[in-house]
């Protein structure tokens, strides 16, 4: 039997291709808001972190009614750190909107996720949003997805896909790019046609596969996923079957169904249906609820490992406890073991010293978003440089290797090969797209990308797209030359004048505006050359006879370089951390006095820790 009034579809596509986006178009026109509710911009962006980056770092869930149909819309991160997490979601539905941008066409990501949808033979919907772009190239897009689907080798079934042009901004869509109609109708009959009602065996004992987790303040730990077989009952016990067999008998406290933006409490759902439920407080992805007479397992999930890691440690800078509430390990480690409750590619271990940990996620961003919700819960920490994990696999030490596609103006096309050269990367593939922008693909060294984003902006000037994801381990590919210019640290502690700043600027580029707070060991510009060189940013002017306020203000002092966290992360050394707290971001030496720091110095040069 299937649930011919039901559809479940997962929104995939490459960062920042419209998915969010085209779900807010599809809640408003299916009458989810009344009509004096104020209506959100990409709504289901709904922590901080995402509205203030624009992007979607975790999938959620939603549901919308056309036609009497209920439509169940999960909506997935683009972001390919969060690839695992789509790769999970996908169990949850019966089919994709796999949404491409008109321009950009397939990106690195959108390789992945429909690879994955295409693995679990998933029905795909080609939506080429974004159709309102003076330079959209549809048809041109079409091919290329079209030749993407054939390199995933593609069944002939798969191959037959529907498409769809949209623009979510303007809330149309059509079945040719220049027959746009008034709204979104065409996709909506698209997904009620194409995408197959789920299986609705309800005789059959109850299996539910957990695929994502998420934290309430009321109701604790909350499960997502698909009911498999069965029936499901608020209030009831069931049994839960672990990864490794084990069954335990557990109760259902609430179950939950989605429509628009709620989760709307439900006594009893039925197979086919995505639910969530609470009052597991163990419950872990990959695992099955089923029935207590009858518990048989669900083929559980796959979780990525992690690929890079870095120390998260107390922060032992002169300003410590000054800026934040929670400074302590033990608050830390309770954050951070917290955390891997729900952040499951996320590895929390503990080191030879119980004030630092070892913690290991699947890239920067990911690593960097759990930093950023730190300091905004109010943390104190600081962190080291970024490393990736190596392997050893068939006896030889590999690393991981990235797929790397940048799209660069021709102007700067033969520097930023270069520079990649540099990084060790190998070279695939060379496009050339509309506009004079070329498009350039990799296989680099994860290793190499750490700090690359930042020199490739300023190459091409801010014009450059580059996205990467992850391809495999590979064997080691060698040192891999760092930073090459040395830093500028702070030699005193005290307060940075403009006067001290004026008279340093030639050496280098300043972190810091006049008036920071500084301590001795940080770091506080970059220099121009290759070592690093302390000097005394606090220094003020002799006391002279003359009224000098007038000649102060005339001094032209160059913008400071905004040290966002990602490129503090991307910007450190070996002998660096990044210390950071609820009001700021600071880089500093590991060492703080010149002393200690030149001692380190040398027993490093002579092979030494
Ligand atoms: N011109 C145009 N811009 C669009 C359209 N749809 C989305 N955008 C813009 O594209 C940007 C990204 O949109 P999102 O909806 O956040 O994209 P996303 O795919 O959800 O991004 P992630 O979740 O971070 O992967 C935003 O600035 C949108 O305003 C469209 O149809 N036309
Ligand atoms: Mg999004």
């Amino acid at each position: 039997m299937q649930a011919e009034n039901l559809r479940n579809v997962a929104i995939i596509a490459h960062v920042d291709h419209g998915k969010t986006s085209l779900v807010d178009v599809m809640l408003k026109q299916s009458g989810v808001y009344r009509a004096n509710e104020q209506i959100i911009e990409r709504v289901m962006d709904s922590n901080d972190l995402e509205k203030e980056r624009g992007i979607t770092i975790l999938s959620k869930n939603t549901a919308v009614t056309w036609n009497d149909v209920k439509i169940n819309i999960v909506d997935t991160p683009g972001h390919a750190d969060f690839g695992g997490e789509v790769e999970r979601v996908l169990k949850m539905v019966d089919g994709v909107l796999l949404v491409v941008d008109a321009f950009e066409g397939p990106m690195p990501q959108t390789k992945f996720v429909l690879r994955k949808a295409l693995e679990l033979n998933l029905k795909p919907i080609v939506v080429i949003n974004k159709i309102d772009r003076p330079e959209a190239r549809p048809y041109e897009v079409v091919d290329e997805v079209l030749e993407l689907f054939i390199q995933l080798d593609a069944n002939d079934d798969q191959l037959d896909f529907p498409v769809v042009y949209t623009s979510a901004r303007q809330g149309i869509a059509g079945y040719e790019p220049n027959e746009l109609e008034k709204d979104l109708t065409p996709m909506f009959d698209t997904i009620l046609k194409y995408i197959p009602a789920p299986e609705s065996d309800v005789e059959s004992p109850l299996q539910m596969l957990v695929t994502t987790l998420d934290y309430d303040d009321y109701l604790g730990k909350i499960a997502l996923g698909r009911i498999v077989r069965g029936t499901l009952t608020a209030n009831s016990h069931v049994a839960l079957i672990k990864r490794d067999g084990t069954i335990e008998k557990v109760k259902i406290v609430k179950l939950f169904t989605f429509q628009g933006l709620n989760r709307i409490d439900t006594a009893e759902t039925y197979a086919g249906e995505i639910v969530a439920i609470s009052g597991i407080p163990k419950i872990n992805i990959g695992e099955t609820i089923a029935s207590l007479e009858h518990p048989e397992a669900l083929p559980t999930i796959d979780i990525d490992e992690p690929t890079l890691s870095m120390t998260f440690m107390i922060n032992t800078s002169p300003f410590a406890g000054t800026e934040g509430k929670h400074v302590t390990s033990r608050k830390i480690r309770e954050r951070l073991f917290k955390e891997i409750e729900t952040n499951v590619s996320l590895r929390v271990e503990e080191t030879d010293s119980t004030d630092a940990f070892q913690v290991s996620g699947r890239g920067e961003l990911h690593l960097s978003i759990l930093i950023e919700t730190m300091r905004r819960e109010g943390f104190e920490l600081q962190v080291s440089k970024p490393e990736v994990i190596l392997k050893e696999i068939d006896g030889k030490k590999c690393e991981p290797y990235e797929l790397l596609t940048c799209d660069v103006p021709e102007t700067s096309m033969g520097t930023i090969i270069e520079l990649l050269g540099s990084r060790k990367a190998e070279m695939l593939n060379m496009i050339t797209l509309t506009g004079g922008i070329t498009r350039l693909e990799f296989l680099i060294p994860a290793r190499g990308l750490i700090g690359f984003r930042n020199d490739f902006l300023t190459e091409t000037r801010g014009e450059g797209i580059m996205s990467h994801v992850f391809d495999s381990y590979k064997p080691y590919r060698g040192e891999i030359q760092g930073r090459s210019r040395g830093v500028l640290v702070s030699s005193d502690p005290g307060e940075s004048t403009a006067y001290a700043l004026f008279q340093l600027q030639d050496r280098g580029t300043m972190f810091i505006a006049p008036g920071v707070k500084v301590y001795e060991g940080m770091i506080v510009g970059e220099n121009n050359r290759e070592q690093d060189i302390d000097l005394n940013v606090a220094r003020k002017k002799q006391l002279s006879n003359m009224r000098t306020s007038a000649a102060d203000e005339a001094l032209r002092l160059n913008t400071p370089r905004q040290l966002t966290l990602e490129k503090a992360l991307e910007y450190i050394n070996d002998d660096e951390y990044v210390e950071i707290t609820p009001l700021s971001i600071r880089l500093r030496k590991k060492h703080l006095d010149k002393n200690s720091r030149v001692k380190s110095e040398r027993r490093r040069a002579l092979g030494g820790k």
